[in-house]
């Protein structure tokens, strides 16, 4: 009986040990999470032209990629339809025109016209 119940005891505090540690780890870890919702993500959609083939939308989204703020890009070298996904704290999409434009190498960005309205 005696055995059983050092044994038991031992048990526990093992088991309590690590559950300890956890919870002393858990206050550094909550504190880095106010920081990732901060990053203020947002898209916005890009009509690049003069691609023609994959190896173009490859060079755009690597182009874009490069400029400060973008986060993701993807490309549509049939449509020439480009979604950048940008920190809004950082850039936006004037900026990134400007940029991709300045930097271009043979092709043209331009903010995508909504779908209802004749581009010139
Ligand atoms: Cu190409």
């Amino acid at each position: 009986m005696n055995v059983f119940s050092t044994l038991a005891t031992a048990t526990l505090s093992l088991l309590l040990t690590p559950i300890l540690m956890q919870s002393q780890q858990g206050s550094p870890a909550s504190s880095t999470t106010p920081a990732r919702t901060n990053l203020q993500v947002t898209q916005c959609a890009l009509k690049v032209n003069g691609m023609v083939c994959g190896g173009c939308a490859t060079m755009v989204k690597q182009g874009l990629l490069k400029l400060q703020g973008v986060t993701a890009a993807s490309v549509d070298y049939k449509t020439g339809r480009v979604q950048v996904t940008y920190d809004r704290k950082k850039t936006g999409p004037e900026k990134i025109l400007a940029e991709f434009n300045q930097k271009s190498s043979g092709f043209h960005a331009e903010l995508a016209q909504p779908e209802n309205k004749h581009s010139p």
